[in-house]
């Protein structure tokens, strides 16, 4: 068990499936630690789908429950996590709420996961990013994924100075110390820079074959160099998952222990959390596309949108057969 362990988890609820929190609280409790969970949404399943029931939490309902927790003494978690909040009000009272922890527990450890979308589309509305913006000098740790870094900066990643430019920006501009940015497709460009240690083999110049993960710990001060920064690499597993990027977050948070000295000479303490979690996050997906292998062949049918479309059913079945493997990966 961990010392100290109480984490706030402020993330959606599904009934069925495992993202957001579904994905985030029982990984957490395997590791140790008592987790509060707070849901910003109520929903029968996860988006991708196409099709869910339920409602979002408002933005005075979450005030009401941080307000009721605070006066009841139960507002003492020593780590924050914060995930999908897909509207600026209920986002503005998820950083009011961090705001207030930090002033009065300086050492808190709040990994913020600035969910907004991937791949070039948006899955939040448009007004939580100046909100998310505003919120990075609260966090210790965040996890954007490649596009969400390029929302956040404005600075389009295309080469190593632009993805140089962007992390000066996260570390000096918005004060975040420790940056990690999980699932890059593996490009071209990247794989001439990268040293060979991180290259996945002389034969994967394949764009996005792998993906890569990379952690940036900003130096302290005096340093010639702005940050400490740890690649790594892994296959690609084919398909579509939901909740990947949630249960990263949650393990990444999980294994980080600023106050320890890292395990390894060669890792920070980032590195080694960002490892720890890219290898269980890397298990459960190989668990989970062996099982999805396995389902009778309608469960597998492969991605039409007119055939979806004609029978809505046919999503659903292949849907359910890609959500992670958590309980059976345990
Ligand atoms: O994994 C991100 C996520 C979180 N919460 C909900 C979602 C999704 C992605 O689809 O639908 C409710």
């Amino acid at each position: 068990t961990v010392k100290n362990s109480r984490i706030l988890s402020i993330q959606s609820h599904v009934a069925f499936g495992y993202v957001g929190g579904k994905a985030a609280v029982f990984p957490l409790q395997c590791l140790g630690y008592d987790v509060d969970a707070v849901n910003t949404v109520n929903f029968s399943n996860h988006a991708g789908y196409g099709r869910f029931g339920g409602s979002k939490t408002t933005a005075d309902e979450l005030s009401a429950m941080f307000e009721s927790m605070e006066q009841n003494g139960l507002l003492l978690p020593s780590r924050l996590l914060t995930g999908y909040i897909p509207e600026a009000k209920a986002l503005t009272a998820v950083s009011e709420l961090a705001t207030k922890l930090k002033r009065d527990s300086p050492d808190i450890i709040y990994l913020l996961d600035p969910v907004i979308g991937d791949s070039g589309r948006m899955y939040v509305s448009s007004d939580v990013v100046p909100v998310y913006r505003s919120m990075l000098p609260l966090a210790s740790v965040i996890t954007p994924n490649w596009f969400e870094v390029e929302v956040l900066t404005g600075v389009e990643l295309h080469d190593l100075p632009s993805l140089q430019r962007a992390l000066r920006i996260l570390h000096q501009d918005y004060h975040v110390p420790h940056v990690v940015i999980s699932s890059i497709p593996l490009k071209q460009w990247l794989l001439d820079v990268l040293p060979p240690n991180i290259k996945p083999s002389p034969s994967a110049t394949e764009d996005s074959e792998f993906l890569l993960c990379i952690s940036s710990s900003a130096d302290g001060n005096g340093s010639q160099n702005l940050s400490t920064v740890h690649a790594r690499s892994v296959p690609l597993i084919p398909g579509y998952f939901s909740g990947v990027g949630d249960l990263f977050s949650a393990l990444l948070l999980g294994h980080f222990h600023p106050k320890q000295d890292p395990p390894s000479p060669h890792d920070t303490t980032l590195s080694y959390a960002a490892s720890s979690a890219l290898t269980k996050t890397h298990s459960i997906l190989q668990i989970t596309h062996e099982y999805a292998l396995l389902l009778p062949e309608d469960e597998r049918t492969p991605t039409d949108e007119e055939k979806d479309k004609a029978e809505p059913v046919r999503k659903f079945r292949r849907m359910r057969g890609r959500e992670l493997r958590l309980i059976q990966g345990q």
